[in-house]
């Protein structure tokens, strides 16, 4: 039996990985933070299937402890603050969390379970406006925010301890990927939930920026197994992972109002609250080297995606409505 430990397993990615790694008949063990007792709702229903390690991704005494402990045989760091507009508010806490808790677990393993193998959550945001589309593993980095800039530290530390420590540590570029379990701060979900809320009469406008914005919009559940076939693979390397079709905001909110049996002219409202000085514009992924050496490709298109989200809000507005269930 492997053994595995997940930092972020609170979050969404977090939460399909440990399903995957249970189902695979893993020992998976988390890092979860003193203060997310009343965050723990997307792994609830694998409590006494994992194991849970109380702990800060910058804090590297409690990572080696931990580390120490397990002896796992793969890390995946998932963990980071990883909402862009958050990160100009609190600059150096992302900073640190996102960038130095890379250095961070990175030194727990050399020091703890150098043999182990290492996966990062590196993001397309590091891309910024790209110099070309689409974006490969050799596309430059232009970072845009504070976020961007604080992964393309965790990817560049991953390249150095592989390169110098020897470490089988790689990164995932991983584009936009959703889900039910989404964060209800990031553009996707907030739409299908108001989509739902408005059709159930719990809302009525959706206040929203840039609805030109285009993004690579995946299912987080196929980019959980690409992370793990990163880690089975003979040799380290790193991969872009994309669906490589974009679509608009506009898009988004056009699908999932449909679904939800709306006009969303009616309900949408633009609010400059929402939008991004340093706007990325335009993201959109070459997987091919996944496609190749992984064998990995998408399961899931953008509209099954959407509507299988608008679904789930309309339940969960619906349980709302009947008083089961608080807002
Ligand atoms: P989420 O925001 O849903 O999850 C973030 C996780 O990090 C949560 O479990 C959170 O814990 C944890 N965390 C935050 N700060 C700390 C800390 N100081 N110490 C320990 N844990 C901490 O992110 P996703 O699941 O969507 O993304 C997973 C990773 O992939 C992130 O690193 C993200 O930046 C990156 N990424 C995501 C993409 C996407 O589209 N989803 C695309 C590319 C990269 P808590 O529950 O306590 O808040
Ligand atoms: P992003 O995701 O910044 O790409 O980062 P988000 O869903 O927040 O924004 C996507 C695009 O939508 C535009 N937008 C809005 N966004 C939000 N959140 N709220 C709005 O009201 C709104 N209106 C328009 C944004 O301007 C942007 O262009 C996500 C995160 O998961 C990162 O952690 C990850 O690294 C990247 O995806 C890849």
């Amino acid at each position: 039996m492997k053994t595995a430990f997940i930092t972020g397993i609170t979050g969404q990615d977090g939460s399909y990985l440990a399903d995957f790694l249970v189902e695979k008949g893993y020992r998976v063990g988390g890092l979860v933070r003193p203060s997310s007792s009343g965050s723990s709702q997307r792994i609830a229903h694998l409590f006494g299937r994992i194991e849970l390690f109380s702990g800060d991704l910058t804090d590297l005494g409690g990572l080696i402890r931990i580390l120490e402990s397990l002896q796992p045989d793969e890390v995946y760091n998932l963990a980071a603050q990883s909402f862009v507009p958050l990160s100009w508010e609190q600059t150096l806490l992302s900073s640190q969390v996102t960038g130095l808790g890379v250095a961070a677990i990175l030194e727990a393993m050399r020091l703890a379970c150098p043999g182990a193998r290492f996966y990062q959550a590196s993001s397309s945001e590091m891309f910024g406006n790209a110099p070309e589309s689409p974006q490969s593993e050799r596309t430059p980095f232009t970072p845009r925010s504070p976020y961007a800039a604080a992964k393309l530290f965790g990817h560049w530390i991953t390249v150095n301890y592989r390169e110098n420590f020897g470490l089988f540590s790689v990164s995932g570029i991983c584009f936009n990927h959703e889900s039910p379990r989404r964060g209800l701060e990031f553009v996707s979900r907030k739409v299908t939930r108001a989509a739902a809320r408005i059709q159930l009469g719990l809302e009525a406008k959706l206040p929203l920026g840039n609805l030109e914005a285009r993004r690579d919009w995946g299912f987080a559940g196929d980019y959980v197994q690409a992370m793990w076939r990163m880690l089975q693979q003979p040799a380290p390397e790193d991969f872009v992972i994309a669906t490589g079709v974009s679509h608009s905001v506009s898009d988004l909110v056009s699908i999932a109002f449909e679904r939800a049996g709306l006009d969303w002219r009616k309900h949408v409202v633009i609010d400059p609250a929402f939008q991004r000085p340093a706007e990325v514009h335009h993201l959109v992924g070459d997987a091919s080297k996944a496609r190749e050496k992984l064998g990995w490709k998408p399961a899931m298109d953008f509209q099954q995606l959407i509507h299988g989200m608008v679904d789930h809000d309309l339940e969960l507005a619906r349980e709302e409505l009947q008083g089961a269930r608080k807002p």
